[in-house]
């Protein structure tokens, strides 16, 4: 039971270099140069557990913010309704080339707007109205796009809903196999957004062979990790891959979609003109530059660490009898269940963002609260690894989190406030890339 008063979201001081690393922004519009500055300030003072967040690079970032925002460009390279393409061309050619090479795939599409944009291409491609799809259900850890009610694809399509064992917070593949036997579903999407253990791709393609279904992979959460070489990659045996560019992958806001070249007019022909209109260039250029950053040795580097760092933290948390949804993770991303240390968490995310831990609040399998308020919190290394944190780090970030729960729920603000000045210590040390030096 929530006993807590609320509390005032937590002020950070303005940031001065603000103006000095937006000039333009500064001069003609101080007041949202001031709320950009915060932001960096924020990001830069906090540690940042979100999993599905990252720190994109310096390159990312000016690619992002070039004149390529200027252009329309409708079609696909070779093919489109506007002149003066001659470098846009260039450009998506190369985020495709890239895209494939980095993933193993025959076919990318990299102009999606998003995720959500791009799991409707492939109901539009593979689907009609009406038909039966299936997915993990939300509060399992799947994704609203995956046929949950409240999303369209829960109510233009008939979406039938996988889960996870009470017991043991894993996929039962008996019951998808058993689920997907008796509806029949057209597409079948695996991965999901909290989801701490490895996809099992070739469990999931037998399942939609046998069956006659589409197979959609959403590796938005692990797409970095699969590009490193620390989760295995559904390249083989999926019939489509979707994916965000800017979680683990540590690109721009965006979204690419990949597959066969047997199935790449069906899903070009959904982005546009099926759903889309102009592609946004400039996020094509920093998709570009993030697959490039990828393809570097470093980023098997980077990719291996941020689940060193994830099992470590989970680890830690579990010595402090914390409860992990599946017992731990093999990937970035570590659920929490706080219903046995007796606050909701939502309460304990808001505590959390007070001592500069910034989670959100998420249900966990089998969840008896509402999801707007429900048991759990959910937590990631991809940013902390961004910034260099390493394993040995991981103690005292689980210590922290022990703390600020513990002080959620006895409201010791006191706490809160030391947590926050500690962290703040770490973070400076460790400088977030694409970020202004204070
Ligand atoms: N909102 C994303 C996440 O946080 O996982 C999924 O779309």
């Amino acid at each position: 039971m929530n006993t807590h008063p609320a509390q005032p979201t937590p002020a950070y001081p303005a940031a001065p270099q603000s103006a000095a690393s937006h000039p333009a922004l500064g001069a003609t519009d101080p007041e949202l140069a001031a709320l950009v500055g915060a932001e960096e300030l924020l990001q830069a003072t906090t540690l940042r557990l979100i999993p599905s967040e990252n720190y994109v690079s310096q390159a990312v970032l000016e690619a992002s913010g070039t004149v390529l925002q200027n252009k329309y460009s409708e079609g696909y390279p070779g093919r489109r309704y506007y002149e003066g393409q001659q470098n846009i061309d260039q450009i998506e050619r190369l985020a495709i080339s890239r895209a494939r090479s980095l993933f193993g795939v025959e076919h990318a599409n990299v102009q999606p707007y998003s995720g959500s944009p791009a799991n409707l291409a492939v109901y539009l491609a593979f689907a009609e109205p009406g038909d039966t799809i299936m997915g993990m259900a939300l509060p399992m850890g799947g994704h609203l796009t995956h046929g949950w009610g409240v999303s369209a694809t829960g109510t233009w399509f008939r979406g039938v809903q996988y889960g996870v064992r009470h017991d043991t917070g894993l996929i039962d593949f008996d019951e998808v196999r058993e689920l997907a036997i008796k509806e029949r579903p057209k597409v079948i999407f695996c991965g999901g957004t909290a989801l701490p253990r490895t996809i099992d791709f070739a469990a999931f393609a037998e399942i939609a062979r046998e069956t006659g279904a589409v197979l959609a992979a959403d590796v938005a959460h692990i797409a970095g990790l699969i590009a490193g070489g620390a989760h295995p990659s559904p390249a083989p045996y999926a019939d489509v891959i979707s994916t965000t560019t800017h979680k683990t992958l540590r690109g721009p806001r965006g979204a690419m979609l990949m597959c066969r070249e047997e199935h790449a007019k069906a899903i070009d022909k959904a982005v546009f003109p099926g759903l889309q209109g102009g592609p946004h260039n400039q996020t094509t250029a920093a998709i570009a530059v993030a697959l490039q950053e990828a393809a570097q040795p470093g980023f098997r580097d980077y990719a291996r660490a941020v689940v060193t760092n994830a099992r470590a933290l989970a680890e830690e948390l579990l010595a402090r009898g914390f409860d992990l949804v599946s017992g731990g993770t093999d990937n970035h991303l570590i659920l929490m269940d706080l219903t046995s240390r007796k606050v909701p968490g939502k309460v304990a995310a808001k505590a959390l963002d007070r001592a500069g831990i910034v989670v959100n609040h998420n249900t966990v399998p089998y969840d008896p609260r509402k999801p707007f308020d429900p048991s759990g919190i959910r937590i990631g290394t991809p940013s902390l690894t961004s910034r260099g944190l390493a394993a040995r780090h991981m103690a005292a970030i689980a210590e922290w989190i022990d703390r600020g729960v513990t002080a959620a729920r006895t409201g010791d603000e006191d706490a809160l406030a030391v947590v926050r000045s500690e962290v703040a210590e770490l973070m400076a040390a460790f400088p977030a890339p694409g970020l202004p030096l204070p």
